[in-house]
């Protein structure tokens, strides 16, 4: 394939970029770039170069060992190369890798060969030498041929040993680890940078790193630096010399080096997956950072026959832990419409891996957002994602900016409606107030038929996206009406499929009160927040007429949540929503999912309640229901035995008997209270936040 002018623009923006952040790094101490987004330009520009290798240039970031070293040390060579490491980024690599080495060395050897596991700490490399037993020169790392002399520094790292723990040291031996900021350090050292009004370190490796290249060893001395040696290099000819590298490993603690203890002797690639995956976790209660598995052969012999490429050992791979930022170039930018009408800007990404799942949209936020970004089609952009949150675009790489590109125009009018959008003064966001605009009906299904709303089981996006295309699908309470033919007649749907979500969407009337509440997608109204108000208003008719006031008496419930449930059912259009969703059946009232999971939580266990009159809104039925529910017992009849007795109207009899008997007294709404409270030992002061919970004991 003949290299288009598109591949040469790339190759020359990879080689810029790679360029000026390697140089930031090493020579300016001054990073610019993730290391994990470094790596996957670095791959790019590799599989690139790899494909047209009529097009690399000898001045490419990929036709070298390290950049150069910064020259305020004294620089020395390293007699033995400090080589880097081949990363994996997944187990199928590790295996290509495996693969690879067996391959060369043939089917004998592989069988008894075993790997030693140790932790990749995230930390900044030193070579230190030792004559005699003695320390006499630490360097750094460098480009790994070069590096500098910063013995004044290295001495001042308590585990180091100025002299080895050696009855009989060797005459020279060369000790290699990694030096880190413990992570209480670096917030320390952060602190105090920020009192001082002074750069914080981006991260603990950078900060070891600056460090280390202190030229007053004073001020290194304060910043209590660590290190874990992990090998070492006698001469040839030297006695004793470790057989592997778990020897070696042991050589170096019994010399007096500290040795990462979560080192372990794995005899299979399973074995060293199931190491991986233990610290994938298990690396976050660590007090520092790491961001992989060292993955080695342990006998030495082996070792030496395999030998090294220009850059790495054969024998040794990192084997990474998914990085959470990733470069990627972005394709197009869209809006998204949500429920509740907000207009999110979105990059559409080429595809790329991100902490474990290929991602391809992130989020822009809003459209200030987009204007402090400045980001542009063809832009190359760094895309974060943490843990379980949505996608978001860190950064645009200037850079990689392609020739021609224009500013990114929010639109000024729905995209899905063409109805005008609104910016609310004083807000970020951009609504679409058109409630019947069908990106709001669509998002409004979705999140009704999610996992923690009515978890409607094969009703998602796509689905939907089809639904509201009909005109049979115009609310959320339309799905009840939903029959199977009507089902089977879309795309893709078989049969038995439509059986299955009239079924799914069927069982979804069993889903408690609560789940429905957070279904209806009220703003402010959340998961926890819902559970809170089906826990005081014992019914949807109780929280529709509650005033703002009442509303924001409940504990947790601010003013902003009040206004919002209280203008919510004031509209006309959900109101009737409401009486729809009553008629198919859902449940509207009763106890919240927490008192039905935890019975043995409530202040009402094992107590005996005796239910007279009619109550405002529950039913006998539902009252007795919810009371048993909660660990409770309800009789017909009052006695000593009796511990609260629950008043509705026209009370008769029974009232008299438990007041002569001095029992406690609750109206429906202190009943409600008392049932949603979880149990504690004071329940006298918890039930001082509930307004309205006077338990009157005569
Ligand atoms: C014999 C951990 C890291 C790491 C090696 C590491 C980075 C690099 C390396 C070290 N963490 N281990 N290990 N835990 N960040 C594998 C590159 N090097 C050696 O262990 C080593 C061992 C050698 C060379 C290198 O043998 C020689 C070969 C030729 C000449 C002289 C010696």
């Amino acid at each position: 394939m003949a290299a288009s002018s598109d591949i040469q623009q790339r190759l020359t923006q990879l080689r810029q970029q790679l360029q000026q952040a390697g140089m930031a790094y090493y020579v300016l101490d001054a990073p610019i770039m993730e290391d994990a987004v470094y790596d996957q330009l670095y791959r790019e520009l590799q599989a690139l170069e790899a494909q047209y290798p009529e097009l690399v240039t000898p001045d490419s970031p990929t036709q070298r060992v390290g950049d150069r070293p910064a020259s305020q040390f004294t620089t020395v060579p390293h007699n033995i190369p400090l080589y880097s490491l081949e990363n994996a980024f997944n187990m199928a690599e590790l295996a290509q890798w495996q693969a690879r080495w067996q391959r060369q060395l043939g089917t004998e050897t592989v069988a008894a060969a075993s790997y030693v596991c140790e932790l990749k700490i995230d930390g900044s490399a030193l070579a230190l030498t030792y004559e005699q037993g003695v320390l006499v020169r630490g360097a750094t790392r460098g480009d790994g041929i070069t590096g500098e002399d910063i013995t004044p520094n290295v001495r001042t790292l308590r585990s180091i040993p100025l002299k080895l723990a050696l009855a009989a040291p060797p005459a020279v031996v060369e000790v290699r680890g990694e030096a880190f900021l413990p992570l209480t350090e670096f917030q320390r050292l952060n602190r105090i940078r920020a009192e001082a009004d002074e750069m914080p370190f981006a991260n603990p490796r950078n900060a070891a790193a600056g460090t280390l290249r202190q030229l007053d060893p004073r001020i290194v001395a304060q910043r209590r630096l660590d290190f874990f040696a992990y090998t070492l290099h006698l001469r040839d000819d030297a006695e004793g010399a470790p057989r592997s590298q778990w020897e070696t490993l042991e050589w170096l603690h019994a010399a007096g080096f500290r040795v990462n203890p979560n080192r372990q002797l794995c005899p299979t690639l399973a074995a060293v997956e199931a190491y991986f995956q233990h610290w994938d976790t298990g690396r976050h209660d660590l007090p520092y950072l790491t961001d992989g598995v060292v993955v080695k052969l342990n006998d030495v012999h082996l070792q030496t026959q395999l030998g090294f490429t220009q850059k790495f050992p054969r024998w040794a791979i990192a084997l990474k832990y998914p990085a959470e930022e990733a470069p990627t170039q972005v394709k197009a930018i869209t809006v998204n419409v949500g429920r509740t009408g907000a207009v999110t800007p979105m990059a559409l990404m080429e595809p790329v891996q991100l902490a474990g799942t290929i991602v391809q949209r992130a989020t822009l936020h809003n459209q200030d957002r987009v204007a402090e970004l400045d980001i542009r089609v063809g832009d190359t952009v760094v895309i974060r994602k943490a843990g379980e949150i949505i996608p978001e675009v860190l950064r645009v790489l200037p850079e990689l900016r392609p020739a021609e590109t224009a500013p990114y125009q929010m639109p000024d009018t729905c995209p899905e409606c063409d109805s005008a959008l609104v910016r609310s003064p004083g807000e970020a966001v951009i609504r679409c107030v058109n409630s019947s605009c069908p990106a709001i009906l669509r998002g409004s299904l979705v999140h009704w038929a999610s996992r923690d709303a009515l978890d409607i089981d094969g009703l998602g996006e796509k689905l939907v996206e089809q639904l509201v295309r009909q005109p049979w699908v115009q609310s959320v309470a339309d799905l009840y009406d939903l029959t199977p033919e009507q089902i089977a007649s879309l795309e893709r749907m078989g049969a038995k499929s439509a059986q299955n979500l009239v079924a799914a969407i069927a069982h979804s009337r069993q889903q408690p009160y609560a789940r429905v509440l957070y279904g209806l997608g009220i703003r402010h109204v959340g998961k926890v927040n819902a559970e809170t108000l089906a826990a005081h208003f014992a019914s949807i008719d109780q929280l529709a007429t509650a005033t703002v006031e009442a509303l924001a008496a409940v504990h947790s419930i601010g003013g902003e949540i009040a206004q919002s449930v209280n203008t919510w059912f004031q509209l006309a259009a959900n109101q009737t929503l409401i009486e729809r969703l009553q008629a198919a059946g859902l449940k509207l009232s009763g106890p919240p999912a927490s008192a039905t999971t935890t019975p043995t939580d409530s202040p009402c266990q094992g107590k005996t309640f005796v239910i007279t009159g009619t109550l405002p809104t529950l039913s006998r039925k539902a009252a007795e229901d919810w009371i048993k529910q909660a660990g409770g017992k309800v009789t017909s009849s009052v006695s000593k035995k009796t511990d609260y007795i629950v008043v509705g109207a026209d009370a008769g009899s029974k009232l008299a008997k438990a007041e002569k008997l001095a029992i406690a007294q609750l109206d429906e709404a202190q009943l409600t209270a008392l049932l949603s409270q979880p149990n504690t030992d004071a329940p006298q002061a918890q039930s001082e936040k509930i307004p309205g919970v006077g338990l009157t004991k005569k």
